[in-house]
């Protein structure tokens, strides 16, 4: 059996402040760099491996993923260009019980892409542990993640629901080269 090949991708984690960007990160990383990997951008910036197995039909991947996390409450007009620079994918972050984060996705995507042009995306609704506060539902998500072209996810940093499966996905879109 032939080793998996590995390969490394830069992902930008994006998203209104307080949607939960650190804490999916967080839920989803083991292996953290230290913090002096704080860059002067105000990027903090962790590291995992990712096994992409197709079950033979395509040849087995280690994608390394450097996911690059906003420091502090940054809002999308004080995000420098460096930030962007260089991602290959992104995880587009709203909060279900806010829905001008729902809105705001569209901007952050428009921005990233005037940097990086079209890349894979992920659009990924959380706090879905708040159902019972949710301000938007599938169908509003469901028409922004058409304009964006990126599959939605519901996913929660507090009970772990879909997180795993968030980064797996845009891991393997990445890998297939879906724009
Ligand atoms: P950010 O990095 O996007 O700015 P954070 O967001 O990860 O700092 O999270 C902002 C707040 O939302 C935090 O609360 C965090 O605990 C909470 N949060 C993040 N994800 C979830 C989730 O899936 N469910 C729930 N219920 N809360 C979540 P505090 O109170 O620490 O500010
Ligand atoms: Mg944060």
């Amino acid at each position: 059996m032939m080793a998996a090949k590995r390969i490394s991708k830069k992902i930008v984690v994006l998203g209104n402040p307080a949607v939960g960007k650190t804490s999916l990160i967080r839920r989803f990383v083991i292996d953290a760099f230290d913090d002096k990997y704080l860059t002067t951008i105000g990027a903090k910036i962790v590291k995992k491996e990712v096994p992409l197995r197709s079950g033979g039909a395509k040849p087995d991947m280690d994608v390394t993923l450097m996911i690059w996390d906003i420091a502090g409450q940054k809002t999308l007009g004080n995000v420098k260009q460096a930030y962007y620079r260089g991602a290959e994918g992104a995880m587009i972050i709203c909060d279900i019980t806010r829905r001008e984060t729902l809105l705001s996705t569209i901007d952050w995507i428009k921005t990233l892409m005037q940097v990086t042009g079209e890349i894979p995306v992920v659009l990924l609704a959380n706090k879905c542990d708040l159902m019972d506060q949710a301000l938007f539902g599938d169908k509003e998500m469901q028409e922004v993640s058409n304009k964006l072209n990126a599959p939605f996810l519901l996913t929660s940093a507090k009970d772990g629901r879909n997180v795993n499966d968030a980064f797996q996905s845009i891991a393997s879109r990445m890998v297939e080269g879906i724009g």
